[in-house]
């Protein structure tokens, strides 16, 4: 790492240089067949950080070739498990021994905290890669019990190819979560990371040959939705796919799936999750927790809580708390150990953020903090709070992906229910009570795929992660997540000697 001077707020900053920029195909550094690059742009200064090759179509052929190959007649999906756990575990090594390189790529090409990156979000990606590491060699079948003289069982086989897009919004969690269940599982793939952030899914590609990925098992090809994205949803020969991103892309996936070879598809597609608290909670905790449920990766989090409800009692006090707590929320260089807050990821972010702002100030919301950039360069915004939102308001039903809170009060938990609940989302949802029944009513009345119970954003490689409604469907995390990248396949037998 390197120093170099900054152009926003405290001279923090440190370049890691740019070691990999070309796709990983069949475990090798390659241009694209068309010889076209793009620029990857530093959201702190709206400055090129490098050129990385564009992959299309021709290069996620090649990719899924390789790919191909790797399954049909490579060791990987014939390995013990226990050999492909080691071969992970030592990947994951390689990765904490380059988190720092590792955690500064994130930050210029995401805006993503630096430290955040470093001990939280990079060390839940290895967390996961070790803990299906640790499942690889306890993936099995079941003995049944079939009516007559048969002996029938099950056996779990790897899917084949699978394709993962993913976002640019935790590009290290987004890659490691998509990749090690499916590796686990036996599985060969080609990745596409977003256009956005490609520099750690490059370097974590070098990483994997170090630790004896074979050829061919791990494919990244860097390029954009329409072209390379599509050319993965529409294969052929991939076998699956899994995606995290737009509700209208998580479509455009399913139906190119559809009309393709019928790959079966896993999708999670953001959310508007709301954030409720009741009179009985510590108003000085929950408006702390409402804070960092928003604002936390500048509000670009799936499951941002970006609906906060609070019951009348407590709310004028916790509208007070909440927005001395917000002006003193530190927006800057996501180098420097101070700032609670980057810059967006790009500039169509920043512009789509603003834009939700201005739409809620017309629809009469009232803007209680916020709603501005900060600085004259970079992508960042101000941590924004609006109250008087009514629920049929754009910035109650849209997911914004930004640092905007939209406050709402309620006065009884089926009022509550109901506003949580009136969403076309379905993804998290957080509850602050120290009342026992009022917690256990509430998880089981919001429709969504994780609640948490006086606490955000907690999530552990052993909880699964996924939507209700259009949210999507399939599950992350878990050891739910490894049936997405496995067949079922029935054996039956005569117990006696059968007549052939
Ligand atoms: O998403 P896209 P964008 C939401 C969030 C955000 C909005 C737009 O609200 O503001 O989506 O972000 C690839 N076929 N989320 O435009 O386009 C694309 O290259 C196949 C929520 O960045 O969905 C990238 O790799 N792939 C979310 C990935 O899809 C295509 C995370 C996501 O990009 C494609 C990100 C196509 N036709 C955004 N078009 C979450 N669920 O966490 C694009 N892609």
């Amino acid at each position: 790492l390197s120093n170099s001077s900054s152009s926003h707020g405290n001279s923090f900053l440190k370049m890691p240089a740019i070691k990999f920029t070309k796709l990983f195909i069949n475990g090798d550094f390659v241009d694209s067949i068309s010889g076209r690059t793009f620029e990857t742009i530093d959201p702190r200064k709206e400055e090129v950080i490098a050129r990385v090759s564009e992959g299309d179509k021709e290069d996620i052929d090649i990719a899924v070739k390789a790919a191909r190959q790797a399954f049909d007649s490579g060791p990987w999906p014939r390995l013990p498990g226990s050999e492909r756990a080691k071969i992970m575990m030592k990947w994951a090594d390689l990765v904490d021994e380059n988190i720092e390189e590792l955690a500064a790529l994130d930050t210029i090409d995401a805006g993503k905290l630096y430290y955040i990156n470093k001990v939280a979000e990079i060390p839940s990606a290895t967390n996961a890669l070790r803990y299906y590491a640790g499942a690889a060699d306890k993936i099995h079948g079941d003995v049944l019990k079939m009516n007559g003289d048969f002996h029938a069982y099950t056996l779990l086989e790897p899917i084949g190819v699978v394709g993962h897009i993913i976002p640019w919004n935790a590009p290290s969690l987004s890659f490691f979560i998509k990749v090690s269940p499916s590796l686990a599982a036996g599985c060969t793939m080609v990745l596409k990371p977003a256009e956005q952030t490609p520099l750690s899914a490059l370097f974590y590609a070098h990483l994997a040959k170090l630790a004896g990925i074979p050829d061919g098992v791990l494919n990244i090809v860097p390029g954009f939705g329409p072209t390379a994205g599509a050319a993965i949803s529409s294969h052929m020969d991939i076998d699956a796919v899994s995606f995290t991103g737009s509700i209208e892309v998580g479509r455009e996936v399913l139906q190119a799936a559809a009309w393709s070879n019928l790959k079966p598809v896993s999708l999670e597609l953001g959310g508007k999750s709301p954030l409720i608290i009741f009179n009985d909670a510590d108003i000085d905790k929950a408006s702390e927790l409402a804070l960092f449920g928003i604002m936390s990766n500048k509000g670009e989090i799936c499951v941002a809580g970006s609906r906060v409800f609070v019951q009348e009692e407590i709310y004028d006090e916790f509208e007070k708390k909440l927005v001395e707590k917000a002006k003193s929320w530190v927006v800057g260089d996501p180098f420097d150990p101070k700032s609670l807050q980057g810059p967006q990821a790009d500039r169509n972010q920043l512009e789509k953020i603003l834009s939700y702002i201005e739409h809620g100030k017309r629809e009469g919301a009232t803007l209680l903090t916020g709603g501005n950039t900060v600085g004259n360069k970079g992508y960042y915004i101000e941590p924004t709070i609006f109250s008087n939102v009514k629920e049929d308001m754009l910035i109650a039903r849209d997911e914004i992906f930004g640092p905007v809170l939209a406050l709402m009060k309620f006065k009884t938990m089926e009022e509550a229910i109901k506003s949580a609940n009136n969403t076309k989302y379905g993804l998290a949802a957080g509850i602050v009570t120290k009342n026992l029944d009022t917690a256990n009513t509430m998880s089981r009345s919001i429709r969504a795929g994780i609640v948490w119970i006086n606490c955000y954003f907690t999530v552990g490689s052993d909880v699964p992660f996924g939507g209700y409604k259009m949210s999507g469907f399939g599950r992350d995390l878990g050891l739910q997540a490894l049936h997405k990248y496995l067949q079922v396949k029935s054996v039956v037998t005569p117990i006696h000697n059968s007549p052939w």
